[in-house]
């Protein structure tokens, strides 16, 4: 057993499995720039920050970004020397099908990607590859993008593709990042690309066709890749653990609710096939009362159930933060309508500490719960956190504290989960490096490197975290 964890406080030193992975992670849309080169077509991030700069808080793009796609070589020494287990990084669909459309391969694009993958294997990382990352073929959306079921065909084409070009290379595959942000920021919310905003009908179209999107990969892997490539494809989905707000029963089942609304959306229907009951009971209802003679979400029929079902070889769960749940009767007139339909009410706790980000509190106690509940609820399967990490917002702090901490902590509730039970078999920081944070732009500083994004050179440089996580310090976190 390889020492790997053991907290200043805890006099009986805390191993993790010698097997145990160790990563990090990026996003193409993040990284890469290069938005318009060697042959890559538009996407709709590109087109969204372009069309609507005011829109992110610094009124940035992924333009240049860290210029990954020239640099990668440099990332990969990065990862070397934080001497990580696998890479976690997504394909950016545009660059290898410009224009979404398999009949039109773009070389470069494939070069780039083989080059990536190859340099990291040949450096015993594992490369851990997320196919859709939120940046849609621009000439895709114009057709419908994910509200029209002719892409699920398209998807197919694309993940054919992937898994002939590298699957001989690659093991651990993803087919979406956190369906539930592509969805409902994208088409309900419409505060991301490509920023549709038709409450309660579009989210809710866009998850069905991003789970048979899903489904079909899977199924495609399974009848024409296993066999030869033996590697595992599943999908990546983001949770808050959210606590209820007393013991009472009615906030026990909203926090339930909540559950099933955020995480059980994806997971029910990859482990069973359908939509959680409680989703289905809940938005027929309030559609019926709206005057709408069928329910708002979409139905699976008893073949498209048994298709999606099982369609998971393990499962990518994206980690950050936590809220409270508490029980109401009714929602607020102006709350969201997903979220009428949640019909829950969530909030955090004034004792939980702040980091970079609105929405992130640091409450490390909130993995393990998740850990234990998604090996609960989904009959144990095999886990691996693929994200997690906190932001602060200043650029010139390499003595970045606050993330040596996060991850001291959260480790070690999640290696708490491993004794619970949970079949948690590896774990990625969110993130390699500072990089294009969606819609706040280069505010929010995720990064285990910093990047100098005034010097064209894109220079990094490692903070304190990038030591500690390398292996250990003065917390004596772990050490390989
Ligand atoms: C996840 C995304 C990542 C990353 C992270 C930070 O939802 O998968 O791509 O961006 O969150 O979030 P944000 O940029 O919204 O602060």
């Amino acid at each position: 057993v390889t020492k790997i964890f053991c907290l200043a406080d805890d006099v009986s030193n805390k191993y993790f499995p010698e097997d145990f992975m160790f990563g990090t992670a990026t996003a193409a849309y993040q990284i890469e720039g290069a938005w318009n080169e060697d042959g890559k077509g538009e996407n709709i991030w590109d087109n969204y920050t372009h069309g609507h700069p005011e829109l992110v808080t610094d009124n940035s793009n992924g333009d240049v970004a860290c210029d990954s796609y020239h640099k990668y070589k440099e990332d990969v020494e990065l990862l070397k020397d934080l001497g990580v287990q696998h890479y976690r990084f997504s394909i950016a669909w545009s660059r290898i099908l410009p224009t979404g459309d398999a009949d039109v391969i773009n070389e470069a694009g494939v070069a780039y990607y083989r080059n990536l993958i190859t340099l990291l294997r040949e450096n015993n990382i594992q490369p851990m590859i997320t196919m859709y990352h939120w940046d849609l073929p621009q000439a895709l959306q114009d057709q419908g993008g994910w509200l029209d079921e002719f892409i699920v065909d398209k998807f197919e084409e694309y993940a054919r593709v992937l898994f002939r070009l590298f699957g001989d290379q690659v093991t651990y595959w993803f087919t979406f990042n956190e369906p539930k942000q592509t969805c409902l920021l994208g088409y309900e919310y419409g505060s991301n690309a490509p920023g549709i905003k038709e409450p309660g009908i579009a989210s809710y179209q866009c998850s069905h066709n991003v789970l048979k999107s899903h489904a079909r990969a899977w199924h495609i892997y399974d009848d024409e890749f296993r066999s030869t490539q033996n590697g595992k494809v599943s999908i990546v989905i983001d949770s808050n653990w959210f606590e209820p707000n007393s013991d009472s029963e009615e906030d026990q089942t909203a926090a339930e609710t909540k559950r099933q609304f955020v995480f059980g959306w994806y997971a029910n229907a990859i482990f069973h096939g359908d939509y959680p009951e409680i989703m289905k009971t809940r938005i027929a209802k309030r559609s019926e009362l709206e005057g709408f003679n069928q329910s708002r979400l979409p139905e699976f029929t008893e073949d498209e159930i048994a298709y999606i079902k099982g369609t998971h070889d393990y499962i990518g769960v994206n980690f950050y933060t936590s809220s409270l749940i508490k029980a109401i009767d009714e929602p607020d007139i102006d709350t969201p309508t997903y979220d009428k339909d949640c019909g829950i009410s969530e909030f955090t706790s004034p004792d939980w500490p702040d980091s970079g980000t609105s929405w992130l509190k640091i409450t490390p106690f909130g993995i393990r719960k998740q850990l234990n509940w998604v090996s609960k609820t989904y009959n144990n399967p095999d886990i691996v956190i693929t994200e997690n990490g906190v932001s602060d917002i200043d650029s010139s702090n390499l003595d970045d504290e606050i993330r040596i901490n996060y991850y001291r902590d959260y480790l070690s509730n999640l290696r708490d989960a491993i004794d619970d039970g949970v079949k948690v078999f590896g774990y990625t920081t969110w993130s390699l490096m500072d990089d294009f944070e969606w819609m706040t732009g280069y505010t929010q500083k995720f990064g285990l490197y910093s990047v100098d994004f005034s010097s064209p050179n894109r220079t990094r440089t490692p903070k304190s975290s990038a030591a500690y996580y390398k292996k250990g310090d003065k917390y004596t976190l772990f050490s390989r």
